[in-house]
């Protein structure tokens, strides 16, 4: 079969010195990085509604980028060119899994049933290609926000007619992940928020998001899903305020109505940064409560205020990525590029350059984690910031051995306390730069 980016070869890696824009710098698949290789510690997916579907529109202009790949827009041979081309991309940069919507894989019919009939009939070329080439699926998810009829939401809609649409979109998605052998299911709630609290039961929408998550979660099972159900966490856009505002949030919301464990976190950098965190906060906040899943790998833009899904180029945040994630023991997902060119760069040469700096910036953050971790300067800092607590009373506080009369007793005898030590905060920053340019 002729190829849809004929004139990009297959990417490898080149090491620092390189200058080919069409080559890894840092990415070495098989270098072995704390025992594994790099490749395990960073199984790369693809984003299908990025990477193959969206053009460069926005609210000020058309397409910039021709994702028809030499099909018909609109068609089921579109679809088809889509898979061929998604399938080719990865291929040559050696991505190894893909994430999906529903509405990404076909024209979406205004009748489910021949929506389902196209799904099944596109899914069933994807599964020949996976077979062929060896590319998994990493997660599914359903596109619950794009339709009109989501405009109240989904699960907290107020019509139940629209409840029960979303619950045979999660159903056929689930079907399909299924199908593809999916590690996980994701719900990113889209419109699973509000604009005004004048027109909205805040607490009758949660318990109705709850309840067709659980659902979700038992027909998976029943069909034999395995992996974890996640949610990406999102604190606005596109409603004004949304319910699973951050990792925080999200995981109070499942431990509130059970079903914290089936799900883990799902979590983007730049839906982090909405929420006022940097992206390592949520990470921490997710692997403190042994919920950290997956990762939606991508940058947004300190000074705009809106979702950029930008490729990650900064190599600070993609180190404390990977430092928190090699201190979480990895992931159970992967690291889904969720980002997009900017609308300038509209050529295919482009979408495989974007990925390539993606790639390149998660290399580096692993390669300089791991260095942090094996320096062991902050590790041990933190280490010792705490040793109050290993003898006398902090160890009976921790071990819950003392009451608040014998603290008060024993504080009265110290007079005042000495202050707690310098924070050493401009030390540690000095050593992350000296590991990161050193
Ligand atoms: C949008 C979200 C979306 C999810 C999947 O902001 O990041 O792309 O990852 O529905
Ligand atoms: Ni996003
Ligand atoms: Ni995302």
């Amino acid at each position: 079969m002729s190829e849809i980016f004929a004139n990009i070869p297959k990417i490898r890696y080149e090491g620092s010195d390189s200058k080919n824009p069409l080559a890894f710098k840092f990415y070495d698949p098989e270098r072995v990085v704390l025992g594994k290789p790099m490749k395990d510690h960073l199984p790369f997916a693809m984003a299908w509604w990025h990477n193959l579907c969206a053009g460069g529109t926005d609210m000020f202009g058309r397409d910039t980028a021709d994702k028809s790949f030499g099909a018909k827009k609109g068609t089921m041979a579109h679809a088809r060119a889509k898979v061929d081309a998604g399938f080719e991309f990865m291929r040559k940069l050696g991505v190894e899994y893909f994430c999906f919507h529903d509405v990404d894989l076909m024209p979406e019919a205004d009748d489910i049933k021949e929506t389902n009939r196209r799904l099944d009939e596109i899914s069933d070329y994807i599964l020949s290609k996976m077979q062929e080439t060896g590319i998994k699926c990493l997660w599914g998810t359903a596109n619950m926000f794009g339709n009109p009829r989501f405009m109240n939401g989904a699960g907290s809609s107020n019509s139940a007619d629209v409840f029960c649409f979303a619950a045979a979109q999660i159903k056929k998605a689930l079907d399909l992940t299924v199908k593809f052998g999916g590690k996980g299911y994701v719900f990113w709630g889209g419109r699973e928020g509000y604009e005004t609290l004048l027109n909205t039961d805040v607490k009758f929408e949660q318990e109705n998001i709850a309840r067709l998550m659980r659902m979700a979660v038992d027909y998976g099972r029943s069909i034999g899903f395995t992996g974890d159900f996640y949610i990406e966490p999102k604190p606005k856009e596109p409603m004004k305020h949304q319910y699973d505002f951050d990792a925080a949030t999200a995981i109070g919301f499942l431990r509130q109505y059970g079903l914290d464990k089936d799900f883990k976190m799902n979590i983007e950098a730049n839906h982090a940064t909405l929420a006022g965190h940097t992206f390592q906060h949520d990470l921490r906040i997710s692997a403190i409560n042994g919920m950290l899943g997956s990762i939606d790998a991508n940058q947004g833009d300190c000074l705009l205020g809106w979702d950029t899904d930008e490729f990650p180029f900064n190599v600070y945040e993609a180190t404390m990525c990977l430092y928190e994630v090699i201190k979480a023991g990895g992931l159970t997902g992967g690291f889904n590029f969720d980002a997009k060119c900017r609308r300038p760069s509209y050529t295919h040469e482009d979408m495989f350059e974007s990925y390539i700096l993606g790639m390149d910036t998660f290399a580096l953050g692993l390669l300089k984690a791991a260095a942090l971790i094996e320096d062991g300067r902050v590790d041990g800092f933190i280490k010792d910031r705490y040793s109050s607590y290993e003898s006398g009373i902090g160890k009976k506080i921790v071990a819950g051995e003392t009451t608040l009369a014998e603290l008060a007793a024993y504080a009265d005898e110290l007079g005042a306390p000495a202050l707690p030590g310098s924070g050493k905060q401009e030390r540690l920053e000095g050593i992350v730069n000296q590991i990161l340019f050193g």
